[in-house]
């Protein structure tokens, strides 16, 4: 019984309990904090939760500016009831904008439980007066991130935009709104978010957009074997650091970074790999990196310390250094050595265990260098170490090198000539030289010669003996080895004789190849001078191996004629002319017309007219001559040419001219046109007549000729066979003696038929004929050369002394008689008579009656 009642009052108290518990349950002790962007709720449970058996449901309401912006429901077991619970929520707007307030309730069996908390975070208007949030942040590019703007009382909001561009903006209250964008890197000084009011207010903030460390590429290394050392890139820039510094840290150790990526750390170096960690860290990340060495197998050495030159020889130097780093005394090392000079530098390299001296071989004697060194562990090479200082020196001197010596042939003497010793080969100040030469046969007595130190050249009288000549340059040192020439007296067989053929240089110079010559076992010799004038030969001197070479002289003027010869050199004997040619290692045409050919004459032949020309001398040459061109042109007629290819030509044809003026032109062809273009001006009659005018003055002529020899013979057989009756030709009375004519042809002597109109020979002093019985100049020198046939009233050309005037006088002569038609009247009178037969004697040509 009493157990009855003591169950039914355990049941009217849980019944009330049950009551009482269901509508007090709730939470208590609500506390809400922030940070950063998020809101952080905890909170317990009423006491009087305990008694309930059930789960509880707390659902928690976060309003902002008294709007619900997000709930959630957090469910305490039955167990957990009594503990202190916690809830975080991150806000997607600035929670400086606007104030945040969570509302907390308890939920059991649906029902909610009536004490509810509520707690407000405030914003921060009160405390700093600004106006968009949030302030200065950093921000990671690629996110999306919202900003706020309140708008001070009495202003309309207009519009915000960040970095220029507006996104997209939304009302949260009457004076506050939200801009919502995707974050793109902008500059590293950071980007502003701009809210406009309707007044044109505007307010700001700025914001720093960029990327967690992207750091890479470690590499670690030791200098002193004590501790390590390591580089990195930063790979991409993080934009954010004027905000927020990327911090380092070297396996645990935060490294001090200067202007240039570099933390080391002191660490025992033993042998074996390990790994060397890179820890960096910003705001927006951290990212670690590594890298897995053995130290001892990557050493970068210091500097050599005191670098120091000592042992000084002509041609070798000792060096001496010291290390920092004690422990480098024990590792096989290799060091460079690099030697500059004026003229560039050079390289030698030296091993040993804690090398500390070095041997500097193959300088030049007397002669400036600067030398440094580095160093880098021979085993397991690494790296090269740092350079040490620069040490200059000087070597000591020494007898000059060989002189380059060649010889010219100048008429019947030899020069020798031989190069000035350049200082990196004279290896101290030239005295003299010395010359010796000495006949190879004959009398071997040695002659010497000294020269001075300004003269390069020496002149062997012409002795037609082979000589061998020696050239020593001295000075403080001692006499260099000698350079020894066998020099031929007489130019070589053959060197005369030879072809030359004409080149054309290029830029200046010429490229010259030949073919190996099996007796050339010391090499090649090419010498170059100018075919006139003094000036002195230059030659190149090629090893066997050589056939081929470009040549330029520095004084080789254009149009300046030089001849090129390419030696062969045979050891102890003489040299062996292989090529010559001459030519132009720069053609120049002259620019004006000069008259080259002088004089220009010409020949024609029928319709033809060669034209004639003597050689051009060389030294008006100054191109070579491919062959000629000859133009010619009549009157208005467009100009016609023939050329030729042959350099040697002195004539040229133009065939098929009709009549008329001509202008003939000849011009030498060179390589780059033609040049030297000389004038003649030719009036050419009519062809037909003239050729026939020519073969009858030529038969004319040789007819003549034999009647005065004849004549001359047989004077007095005329004399005899005429006498008396002669009758007086009726000629001026000045025209007398000594000319004898006759009208009868002679019977005894000659054979021929009466009335022949025979030219008559007149033999006189050399003076013009003046026929009077002729009113128009009729007459016709016959000479020994053809006058211009188109001069209508040539001059009779004089023999030595005489002048052989040739008359003919026509019975019925036409009033219109010409020159031109003369030989017709020949060949009539020729044609119309038998012909005369002389038989060795005496021909008078009869004088026709007028
Ligand atoms: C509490 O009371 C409700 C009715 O008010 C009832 O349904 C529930 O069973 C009771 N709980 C206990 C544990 O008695
Ligand atoms: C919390 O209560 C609100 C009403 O105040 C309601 O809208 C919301 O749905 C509830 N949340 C949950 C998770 O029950
Ligand atoms: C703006 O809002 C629209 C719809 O809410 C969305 O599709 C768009 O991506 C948003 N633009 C930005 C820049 O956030
Ligand atoms: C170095 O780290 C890598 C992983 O990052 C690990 O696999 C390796 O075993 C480590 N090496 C040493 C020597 O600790
Ligand atoms: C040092 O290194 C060089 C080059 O590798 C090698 O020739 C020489 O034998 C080494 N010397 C010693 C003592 O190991
Ligand atoms: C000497 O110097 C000249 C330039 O000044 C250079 O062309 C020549 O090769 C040098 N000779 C030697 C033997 O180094
Ligand atoms: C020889 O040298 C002298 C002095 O340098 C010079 O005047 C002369 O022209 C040279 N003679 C020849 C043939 O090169
Ligand atoms: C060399 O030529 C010169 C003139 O050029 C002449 O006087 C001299 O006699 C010649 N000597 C010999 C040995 O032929
Ligand atoms: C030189 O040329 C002519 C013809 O141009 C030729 O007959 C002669 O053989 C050549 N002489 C030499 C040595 O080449
Ligand atoms: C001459 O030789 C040089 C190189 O040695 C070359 O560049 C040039 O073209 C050559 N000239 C001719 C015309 O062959
Ligand atoms: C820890 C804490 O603050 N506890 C308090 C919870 O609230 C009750 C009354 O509401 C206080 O008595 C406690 O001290």
């Amino acid at each position: 019984m009493t157990r009855f009642w003591f169950l039914l009052l355990v049941l009217i108290r849980l019944s009330q309990q049950n009551q009482t518990g269901a509508s007090q349950c709730g939470p208590q002790n609500l506390t809400v904090g922030r940070s950063d962007q998020t809101v952080l709720v905890e909170w317990e449970d009423a006491p009087s939760c305990s008694a309930l058996n059930h789960p509880i449901l707390y659902n928690v309401t976060v309003l902002v500016e008294d709007q619900e912006v997000h709930s959630d429901g957090v469910w305490v077991a039955p167990g957990l009831v009594g503990s202190a619970h916690s809830w975080s929520w991150t806000s997607p707007l600035p929670m400086d904008c606007a104030a945040h307030t969570v509302r907390l309730r308890a939920q059991i069996d649906n029902q909610l439980s009536r004490p509810g908390q509520e707690r407000t975070l405030p914003d921060e208007e009160a405390l700093y007066n600004r106006h968009v949030f949030p302030q200065d942040a950093v921000l990671p590019a690629g996110s999306s991130a919202s900003f706020c703007c309140r708008v001070p009382d009495g202003q309309h909001f207009d519009r915000m935009y960040l970095d220029g561009h507006t996104g997209n903006t939304t009302k949260i209250s009457e004076r506050r709104y939200a801009l919502t964008v995707r974050l793109k890197p902008v500059v590293e000084f950071g980007a502003t978010v701009l809210c406009e009011t309707k007044s044109g207010r505007r307010f700001g903030s700025t914001v720093h957009i960029g990327y967690p460390p992207g750091d890479r590429d470690l590499r670690c290394e030791t200098r002193d074997l004590r501790s390590v050392e390591c580089r990195w890139n930063e790979g991409r820039n993080t934009m954010v650091k004027v905000k927020s510094q990327t911090s380092y840290q070297l396996d645990g150790s935060p490294c001090v970074i200067g202007s240039e990526l570099r933390c080391s750390k002191r660490v025992n170096i033993e042998g074996g790999e390990r790994n060397w960690t890179l820890a960096a860290q910003n705001v927006l990340g951290k990212v670690e990196i590594q890298d897995s060495a053995d130290l001892s197998r990557r050493v970068h050495m210091l500097a050599p310390r005191g670098l120091s030159v000592g042992g000084v020889k002509a041609r070798s130097v000792s060096l001496f250094w010291s290390w920092t780093v004690g422990r480098y005394s024990s590792l096989n090392l290799s060091c460079q050595m690099i030697v500059s000079d004026a003229d560039g530098s050079f390289l030698q390299i030296q091993h040993g265990v804690g090398l500390k001296a070095a041997v500097l071989t193959d300088l030049r004697p007397n002669w400036g260098y600067e030398v440094k060194v580095r160093c880098g562990t021979a085993q397991h090479f690494w790296t090269w170490g740092d350079w040490s200082d620069r040490v200059s020196f000087r070597t000591e001197g020494d007898v000059p090198d060989a002189v380059d010596v060649w010889m010219q042939k100048k008429g019947n003497q030899t020069v020798m000539v031989w190069k000035k010793l350049l200082a990196n080969q004279s290896h101290g100040d030239v005295t003299g030289y010395e010359v010796t030469w000495t006949r190879t046969s004959g009398s071997d007595r040695l002659h010497k010669e000294e020269v001075g130190a300004g003269v390069h050249n020496y002149t062997l009288g012409g002795d037609a003996v082979v000589v061998v000549v020696t050239v020593t340059a001295r000075n403080q040192h001692g006499r260099s080895p000698p350079s020894a020439i066998t020099v031929p007296a007489t130019s070589p067989p053959g060197e005369t004789s030879m072809n030359l053929s004409c080149f054309t240089g290029s830029d200046g110079g010429l490229n010259l190849s030949w073919s190996h010559h099996p007796e050339a076992s010391c090499g090649y010799i090419v010498d170059w001078f100018p075919v006139l004038g003094d000036d002195p030969v230059g030659w190149l001197k090629l090893p066997p191996s050589q056939n081929s070479v470009r040549i330029k002289p520095k004084d080789a003027a254009a149009g300046r004629r030089y001849s090129v010869s390419i030696y062969a050199c045979r050891a102890g004997a003489l040299l062996l002319l292989l090529e010559r040619k001459e030519g132009f290692f720069t053609e120049k045409l002259p620019e004006k017309p000069a008259e080259l050919f002088q004089p220009l004459s010409y020949t024609q032949r029928g319709s033809d007219v060669e034209i004639r020309w003597d050689p051009v001398p060389l030294t008006q040459q100054p191109a070579c001559i491919h062959g000629y061109v000859l133009h010619y042109s009549r009157d208005d007629d467009k100009p016609l040419s023939v050329t030729t290819e042959n350099p040697a030509d002195s004539s040229l044809t133009a065939r098929n001219l009709p009549s008329g003026s001509y202008t003939f032109t000849v011009a030498a062809r060179a390589a780059g046109g033609a040049y030297g273009g000389t004038t003649l001006q030719v009036l050419l009659n009519d062809q037909d007549s003239l050729s026939n005018i020519f073969i009858s003055m030529g038969a004319v002529f040789v007819v003549l000729f034999l009647v005065a020899v004849l004549c001359c013979r047989h004077w007095a057989c005329i004399k005899e066979t005429f006498y008396p009756e002669v009758p007086k030709p009726k000629m001026a009375d000045w025209f007398a003696s000594p000319v004898k004519s006759a009208d009868a042809f002679p019977q005894s002597g000659c054979h021929g038929e009466e009335n022949t109109a025979v030219p008559e020979l007149l033999l006189k002093p050399a003076a013009p004929l003046n026929n009077n019985n002729t009113t128009e100049q009729e007459d016709m020198a016959l000479t020994s050369q053809a006058p211009p046939p188109y001069q209508n009233n040539p001059a009779p050309t004089v023999f030595p002394n005489l002048t052989y005037s040739l008359t003919v006088a026509g019975p019925e002569r036409p009033s219109g008689y010409h020159p031109q038609i003369l030989a017709e009247v020949f060949g009539q009178n020729r044609a119309a008579q038998k012909p005369i037969i002389c038989v060795s004697e005496y021909i008078m040509a009869p004088q026709q009656r007028q």
